[in-house]
């Protein structure tokens, strides 16, 4: 029976986590902890999706060895399957090249972002696939794993099983799947399920937010059946041990990372050994099933201890959806910094979004956000303190003398601060956190207009207002110096600046000595000389939203970039309405699209498909700019019938048509080829009502490269006769024709 984690680790308290733990309990437990982020696909670049989750770690981990404790933050890249396989082919590319570029653009971001990971791992490197090695060796030698086959209904488009008979048709893409048979590795995750639960309830802590808690419980409740653990069809990915012939599921090759980087399976595993098992798997709430379900299942039959906790970060919205890949409606983390810098969006993310919720993101909510709180806020107050020590004591701190009511009210405030923001945040609550540490903000802010040491009223002496000015200035500054240092783990630049302004050196080595563990009022001793006054978050006007805006648009019309000689689609993706990855890989999915990730569908049947959104159709490589231009200098060519064998032209019928926003030219277009439906934008808005358009079957090239057009991927091109200084006539039939019927 797997009872708790004292069955496999009884060297390692149990205390030494959850993020439930109040502060005193982990603030004074001096032992480790180890941090982690779902390791990112490369088959496109990184959003503030991904960012989001990689700031949520980094700002625990900051906050951890601020409190002396030893952290081990690790993050990385999965490049292995057939999305990333698929995303190279279109990039014209080798499935290393694309992942190395990639994989260089993640760690690239979070080097630019000051993110302070101790580890990155890729999962092509070699420690990690012989740790994947050693861990499917473990799991079949423990007699886990059993080859076996099956048959089943497999859909392309999702690259995935579904369930159901022969002809059962994707909910998600509407295609008819194909009936498949794969020999196959499988877990046997159906020995898993009382244990799991019995774990579930042993350790309470173990997941969270509560929404997951209760999905992944009734998951397993509903029932478990074994699952493919390799795929025979595929070769991008760790070889099996032994019959190479298969490579290891995606999803075992990506969750065994944890483990890789500490150095399981191979002849250090020092650090497997300290940090394991790990305090935290932060992921997004769609990935939740893989790391409390299979992952523990997978580590409880290897005789490896699970994580103490795994915590699922909501969405990041945008434009109504989420911000994903497939979607397209992405914005880059290096927009924000650009403009409004790495603490800005930092801040905003985790004061916006109560953690475990999904939340909005907006350029005028950020602005909105940063004016507020850091430019009129903190900022503001540390600029008017530190200018007046400079300007009335010549920037040494006077000596306080005996605290007034209002001094023993602030002080007393910002006890409070201590107390609570340090539980709020090692619950995940840094929304909370933050709002109460903004109210000693206010606090001292009012504390100041309340005495107002600038202004000397004629009765005051010359001595009692000095006094006065001592007084309330080394106060001020004193509950600065509290507000900085709990912020720190949050805004880490602007806080560095700030420790720097009130004359107490660098922040980061007195973050590398613990100066949090023992944070108390009174810290800041008179005769400190401050440093110089610098801006901390200047007021951003109307242009930087602008600003913002405009370099995404420039970002999205760019949609192909060179990489390494080929280009890549900035996002390759899906056809039309790409489902996010809402059902988990070994698994089919339930004949109806999940609304939620977890609640989409439960383990029926074996075999794995990878849980990837589905991939592109591969993009035809481009054609090299020199090519294009000497063949337009020949003049119009012959082509072969095989050359025109290669485009792809199909009938289709339209089912949704609109306007594209602030685009006068384009239409967006749903459209139905019998197997498959497709967003296609076509240029015809000025010609075309869209309302006249639903329903009318037209022609469409449906082989050509997705490309991004104002945010929006289209798929396909729809022929039309171009008329000179007329309007475009769609092309159509006159009798009736099946959908998806190939013109040739
Ligand atoms: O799932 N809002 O990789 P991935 C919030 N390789 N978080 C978001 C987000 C959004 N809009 N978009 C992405 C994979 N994320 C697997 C993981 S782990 C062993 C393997 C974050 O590139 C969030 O943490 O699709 C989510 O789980 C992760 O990026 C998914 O990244």
């Amino acid at each position: 029976m797997i009872a708790d984690h004292a069955a496999f680790f009884p060297a390692r308290e149990r205390n030494a986590l959850p993020m439930t733990e109040s502060t005193s309990k982990s603030e004074s437990n001096s032992g480790r902890f180890y941090l982690t982020t779902p390791i990112y696909y490369v088959n496109a670049r990184p959003h503030l999706g991904h960012a989001y989750s990689t700031i949520v770690c980094d700002a625990i981990a900051r906050r951890k060895r601020a409190l002396g404790i030893e952290t081990w933050f690790l993050t990385g890249t999965d490049e292995h399957g057939q999305k990333i396989e698929r995303s190279a082919k279109a990039a014209g590319c080798t499935p290393e090249e694309f992942a190395t570029k990639l994989a260089g653009e993640f760690r690239g971001l979070w080097d630019r972002l000051g993110l302070t990971y101790d580890d990155f791992i890729r999962t092509t490197e070699p420690r990690h696939i012989r740790g994947v090695q050693h861990l499917f060796a473990t799991l079949r030698d423990r007699g886990y794993i059993y080859k076996g086959s099956y048959t089943g209904q497999y859909c392309i488009g999702c690259e995935e099983w579904i369930e159901g008979p022969p002809g059962t048709v994707c909910p998600i893409h509407g295609i008819v799947t194909e009936t498949v048979s794969e020999e196959n590795y499988f877990f046997k995750l159906s020995a898993f399920e009382r244990k799991l639960l019995e774990f579930y309830e042993a350790n309470p802590e173990f997941m969270g937010p509560e929404s997951t808690r209760r999905e992944v419980v009734s998951f397993v409740r509903s029932g478990l059946k074994d699952v493919s653990v390799s795929r025979s069809t595929l070769s991008w990915g760790v070889p099996v041990p032994g019959d190479e012939k298969h490579v290891v599921y995606v999803w075992m090759d990506a969750l065994a990372n944890y483990i890789t980087a500490l150095g399981y399976g191979s002849d250090d595993d020092q650090k497997f050994k300290k940090f394991w098992p790990a305090d935290v798997h932060l992921i997004g709430k769609e990935i939740s099933r893989f790391h409390c379900v299979y992952w523990p299942a997978f580590l409880m039959a290897a005789g490896i201890a699970p994580p103490r906790s795994v915590r699922a970060n909501g969405w990041l919205l945008f434009d109504q959806g989420k911000m994903s890949k497939s979607r397209g409606n992405i914005v880059r983390a290096e927009t924000v910094q650009e403009v409004l810098g790495a603490d800005a969006l930092r801040y905003f993310l985790l004061r916006e979004i109560p953690f475990g919720q999904d939340g909005n993101f907006s350029f005028d909510a950020l602005v909105q956000r940063y004016n507020g709180d850091l430019a009129n806020g903190y900022g503001n107050l540390v600029s008017r303190v530190v200018n007046m020590v400079h300007k009335y004591f010549g920037g040494v701190v006077p000596e306080a003398g005996a605290e007034t009511q209002a001094e023993t009210a602030l002080h007393a405030n910002a006890d409070a601060a201590i107390a609570t923001f340090g539980p709020a945040f090692d619950e995940l609550n840094f929304s909370d956190a933050l709002k109460s540490l903004w109210a000693l903000v206010a606090e001292t802010d009012g504390y100041l207009t309340a005495n107002a040491p600038w202004k000397k009223p004629p009765e005051r002496s010359d001595a009692e207002h000095a006094k006065l000015q001592a007084r309330v200035l080394a106060t001020a500054a004193e509950a600065i110096r509290v507000i900085t240092a709990l912020v720190y783990p949050i805004v880490p630049d602007a806080a560095a600046k700030v420790w720097a302004q009130l004359g107490l050196g660098e922040l980061v080595d007195a973050a590398k000595h613990g100066f949090l563990k023992d944070l108390a009022w009174g810290g800041l001793k008179a005769g400190t000389k401050f440093g110089e006054p610098s801006p901390l978050f200047p007021r951003a006007e109307k242009e930087a939203i602008e600003r913002m805006q405009s370099l995404e648009d420039e970002n999205s019309r760019t949609a192909v970039e060179a990489v390494s000689g080929g280009s890549v689609v900035e996002e390759a993706k899906a056809p039309a309405p790409a489902p996010e990855k809402q059902e988990p890989a070994a698994v089919p999915a339930r004949p109806s699209v999940p609304k939620s990730p977890m609640t989409a569908a439960k383990p029926v049947a074996p075999l794995a498909a990878k849980a990837e959104a589905p991939t592109a159709p591969v993009a035809a490589a481009p054609v090299a700019p020199q090519a294009a231009t000497e063949a337009a200098a020949q003049g119009p060519q012959h082509i072969t019938i095989d050359d025109f064998a290669k485009v792809e032209l199909r009938v289709a019928q339209i089912l949704v048509a609109e306007r594209v926003p602030k685009a006068d030219k384009l239409l967006r277009l749903e459209v139905d080829l019998g197997t498959e439906k497709r967003q296609i934008l076509a240029g015809i808005a000025e010609y075309y009502e869209p309302e006249k358009l639903i329903g009318r079957k037209i022609v469409i090239v449906s082989n050509l490269a997705p490309r991004k057009m104002r945010g929006l991927e289209s798929n396909g091109m729809l022929l039309a006769a171009s008329l000179e200084g007329g309007a475009p006539v769609l092309a159509g039939f006159l009798e009736d024709v099946p959908l998806g019927a190939r013109l040739k």
